[in-house]
């Protein structure tokens, strides 16, 4: 042994099995020098738990799915333990142990690094895998850089990272799960431990991609399944899904920092109204609320609230606060108080209340890790319910504080009675925060569903809230940037994502902001936010072409709406993200991985989005194998080819999968305006049949849950020639009497039956999008074209309604 080494430099790694023993579906091994156990959780996942000297009683904030019973086997050779399902085996080496995984037919999908396997420095756990040929890596969260991680090593551990650059590493998420490609296989890792950890794909080294964290278990996840999508079905199986969201927050949202007093509110919200601008959500920032004090209201800016909420209420509006853990350290202060007399703070080893400063100045901490503390927490929005508030903003969860947000390693938190430090800990404070919000909220709002939105996350922050992106800057890359987020968070369980649109930092140019809009009216969460230190930012401020290409993109994110709502639900059902990247359905055509291509995604299953620059005129798209139609201008496109497209900055470049179908409704101002009953039905024609479920519930209850909802499949096949739209199940009884089918790229002449009666459709122009921006030139050159359509009304009756030609 080499002198030089202290004991906790030394490197060891998991040595010889020297028992095995299966019980039920886990199968435990003692090495020499540790511990692992494995666990079927279903035929494409496994668990692997290893550690150094013994188990940890088992409990994880990430994971509520549980073990399903499966069809497994165990066999056994001199040198081999090899464990398969019909999905997936895991060969181990017995000497050392090191871990091998293969599909059932024996491809190679994944292997520990033959000399390092799973291998401790100290305290710090890690495990090796050998790099593949030609691997790529996708996912890890909220984490900046390319869409392809190959050769980069990430950081995790919540931080506020104010106007972060586009490669700054950490950021405010925690989701240490990726998904390795090569060979034509995918496979998923999720690590379930807390503490600092690092993921490297590797980088400086051509060796190993590897998984690391400073202390506690190795325990990682392996999910396989053919497709990114099962693997995410599978992630999100293990991690939870999300709640329909209330249909209001996938309106158009509007923030700043801040608007104040009462009087101001109303007056952006009635500038919407005025200007035909449709808006769902305004934000209260810090300045709503009397010193920063949570859960207190600013005595004369808002004097009134509830009558202020109300009011906003009734323009159609609703109101979101912005609420941050530090509770001020104030005599007299309820929250204060009652919570250092309930012991609700987190506290140093020796006692003593923790306490750092950030807005209010000196403040305490509650212990969201504690059930107790959670459930304080949730019924001190009572007030703020009884006002009318229903978004709930969690900030600077991270936790943030003056000072760097350095809070002390040893801090104490309650971790569900188990007790934990700081250092396990900050990772997941955020996320039990905006759970405790949740809890709260759901609990007090007489089953109204409420917007929860949150910064700081750890796997499975889905479950609970949204998350936007934090503090981004004014500027064309980070709009790009903001781009890959939004993806790479769906990648990884989460779906209602948003960026600050226009860039929170800095003042954007009226094209950027213009951009902006259209980037964000496709992003699952839509709202404008900015900072103190800037200008006036909504849409009209920028002129008056950037608040009529405001308009257009905001109207068709609102005639979308059907179309958005189902998706969500996709997510609620399989956790398919709505922003898709290209890797989820294109996964092994590497055009999608291309610098210049590696931002596009599918907005929802049919609508392609290429995010590109303000500056731009002209752009290379890359359309994916199948056939596409310019969504501006009808032109049906052949794909696997890159293009070149006119994206001045009233037109984004979108494209509709041929096939699709894609249900639409009347441009609205808010969601409480009635869409009218008649829901259009856009059918793009195709040599490729496709599903779509088409979901609606009440919107705003939980009643889905137990069955109140409206739902059904619509199936297009081109061969068999036919469009169906299968009976509704639900006991909801659905918004539209009729529903209007606009066929796109059919050939005028055909006979169309409806179920067995003729069915006439009349040729017609229509502009899905609104062609008139300005009257400035420059605009008028590049026009949307009225899209050629065949129209007919049919009744929308609940039996299953059959279009044959
Ligand atoms: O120290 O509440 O990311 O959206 O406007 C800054 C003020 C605190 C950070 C959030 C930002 C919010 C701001 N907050």
């Amino acid at each position: 042994m080499n002198q030089a080494f202290t004991q906790s430099s030394q490197h060891n790694s998991l040595g010889k099995v020297t028992t095995h023993r299966l019980t039920g579906q886990v199968l435990s091994l003692e090495t020499d020098n540790g511990k692992a156990e494995i666990t079927v959780f279903n035929p494409g996942v496994f668990r692997i738990r290893i550690v150094k000297d013994a188990f940890t009683e088992d409990f994880s904030y990430a994971v509520t799915g549980k073990p399903e019973k499966c069809e497994m086997n165990l066999a056994e050779t001199n040198d081999k333990l090899v464990l398969s399902t019909g999905k997936l085996k895991l060969e181990i080496n017995r000497n050392p142990a090191r871990f091998t995984f293969y599909t059932s037919d024996g491809r190679l999908i994944n292997s520990d690094d033959k000399a390092f396997g799973t291998s401790w420095i100290g305290t710090e756990v890690t495990t090796y895998k050998k790099l593949q040929e030609g691997e790529r890596f996708i996912g890890l969260g909220e984490k900046t850089g390319n869409l392809d991680r190959r050769g980069s090593a990430y950081d995790n551990w919540n931080t506020d990272n104010p106007r972060y650059g586009p490669n700054d590493d950490p950021l405010y998420v925690t989701i240490p799960f990726y998904i390795g490609l090569h060979s034509g296989l995918a496979y998923g890792i999720f690590m379930d431990n807390t503490h600092r950890s690092r993921f490297n794909f590797g980088a400086s080294n051509d060796r190993f991609s590897s998984f690391s964290a400073d202390d506690g278990e190795m325990d990682y996840y392996f999910i396989h399944d053919d497709k990114v999508a099962g693997i995410l079905s599978d992630y999100t199986l293990l991690t939870g899904r999300m709640t329909m969201p209330p249909l209001w927050a996938l309106g158009y949202q509007q923030c700043r920092w801040s608007y104040f007093p009462d009087s101001e509110v109303l007056n952006v919200v009635r500038n919407f109204r005025d200007r035909k601008i449709p808006l769902d959500v305004i934000y209260l920032d810090i300045h709503y609320m009397d010193a920063y004090k949570i859960f207190t209201w600013h005595p004369t800016r808002f004097s009134n609230p509830a009558k202020l909420i109300s009011d906003l209420k009734s323009l159609g509006v609703h109101t979101t606060v912005i609420v941050d853990p530090g509770i001020k350290v104030e005599k007299g202060y309820e929250a204060y108080e009652d919570g250092l007399k309930k012991d609700m703070f987190i506290k140093y080893p020796d006692g003593q209340v923790y306490t750092a400063q950030v807005w209010p100045g000196w403040c305490h901490f509650p212990d969201f890790t504690k059930p107790a503390a959670r459930e304080w927490w949730g019924d001190k929005f009572s007030g703020l319910v009884a006002d009318g508030v229903d978004g709930f903003w969690n900030d600077m969860n991270e936790i943030a504080s003056w000072g760097g947000g350095t809070t002390p390693h040893m801090v104490q938190l309650d971790w569900e009675g188990k007790h934990a430090a700081y250092r396990q800990a900050k990772n997941v404070y955020g996320m039990e925060m905006a759970r405790s919000t949740y809890e709260g909220a759901r609990k007090l709002m007489n089953n109204q569903r409420p917007l929860i939105l949150t910064r700081a996350g750890y796997a499975g922050l889905q479950r609970y809230t949204a998350l936007w992106t934090g503090d981004n800057q004014a500027s064309e890359e980070h709009m790009m940037l903001g781009a890959r987020l939004l993806n790479s968070l769906g990648l990884s369980g989460v779906s209602f994502t948003g960026v600050d649109v226009g860039g929170f930092s800095k003042d954007a140019t009226p094209s950027l902001f213009a951009r902006w809009i259209g980037i964000g009216a496709f992003s699952p969460f839509f709202r404008s936010h900015t900072h103190y230190d800037t200008k006036s930012a909504e849409p009209w401020t920028y002129g008056e072409t950037v608040e009529n290409i405001s308009r257009n993109y905001i109207q068709l994110r609102y005639k979308l709406m059907p179309y958005i709502y189902a998706a969500f639900h996709e997510s609620v059902e399989t956790g398919m993200p709505v922003n898709r990247s290209l890797a989820i359905d294109y996964t092994f055509d590497e055009k999608i991985y291309n610098y210049i291509y590696q931002n596009q995604y599918l907005f929802g299953p049919s609508i392609l989005v290429a995010p590109t620059e303000s500056t731009r005129d002209l752009v290379k798209v890359y359309l994916p194998a199948g056939e596409w139609y310019n969504f501006h201008t009808g032109i049906k496109l052949q794909g696997n080819s890159e293009i070149t497209t006119e994206c001045p900055v009233h037109i984004l470049p979108l494209f509709i999968k041929a096939g699709a179908v894609i249900p639409m409704q009347k441009a609205v101002q808010s969601t409480s305006e009635s869409p009218g009953d008649v829901l259009y039905l856009h059918l793009f024609s195709g040599n490729e049949s496709s599903e779509f479920v088409y979901y609606e519930d009440d919107g705003n209850s939980y009643n889905y849950e137990k069955g109140a909802f409206y739902k059904r499949s619509i199936t297009f096949d081109p061969v068999k020639r036919h469009l169906k739209i299968l009976a509704k199940e639900g006991s909801f009884p659905g918004r539209f009497k009729k529903a209007q089918l606009l066929l796109h790229g059919f050939p005028e002449g055909l006979k169309f039956k409806l179920n067995n009666g003729a069915l006439a459709f009349e040729g017609s122009e229509i502009d899905l999008f609104n062609a008139l921006v300005t009257n400035d030139p420059q605009y008028l050159e590049t026009k949307h074209s009225k899209l050629e359509v065949l129209i007919a009304e049919i009744n929308l009756v609940d039996d299953e309604i059959t279009l044959s030609w």
